[in-house]
């Protein structure tokens, strides 16, 4: 009998651990989702990832290229992480095309003019009207929202044929 309750309480150690750790993340998910929350309605920003840079890896000011214009998104001392994920120290790429009005404390609308790019995509392929264009890349939050500050590219101008 006593062998028995022995094994019992070693078993029990055993569980016990794990159960509690699964009421843990149970709870930190919880309270994760319960600040995700506030932070949406409150419409905070977050703040930017240390030194985080973006930057067009195959264009440059002055470009003169031909639609579709492929375009390939830089990123330096943050991550990418799909629209809507909450991770420290990640976002994802917005394309500003011609120079579009933007509101940098709210998440930014989806335009003909402001491309999100949610899934996690590091480049995109663009169909452009012949002539001079503008573009931006601006990096915003896991709710579409520009960092504070923000973190965005030079604005630079290229020439369709
Ligand atoms: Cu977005």
């Amino acid at each position: 009998m006593k062998k028995m309750l022995a094994l019992a309480a070693l078993a029990m150690s055993a569980v016990l651990p794990a159960h509690a750790d699964t009421w843990k993340d149970l709870k930190n998910a919880a309270k994760q989702q319960a600040s995700d929350k506030a932070a949406e309605q409150l419409g905070m920003a977050t703040p930017a990832p240390a030194n985080a840079k973006v930057y067009f890896i195959n264009l440059k000011d002055g470009d003169t290229v031909s639609s579709p214009v492929k375009v390939q998104f830089g990123l330096s001392n943050a991550g990418v992480a799909p629209a809507g994920m909450n991770k420290e120290g990640t976002g994802h790429h917005h394309l500003l095309i011609d120079d579009p009005t933007v509101d940098f404390t709210q998440p930014l609308p989806m335009t003909d003019q402001i491309k999100h790019f949610g899934g996690g995509q590091t480049e995109t392929s663009l169909t452009l009207k012949p002539g001079k264009h503008t573009l931006q890349l601006l990096f915003a939050d896991w709710k579409h929202q520009p960092f504070n500050p923000s973190v965005q590219s030079d604005k630079i101008t290229i020439t369709v044929k």
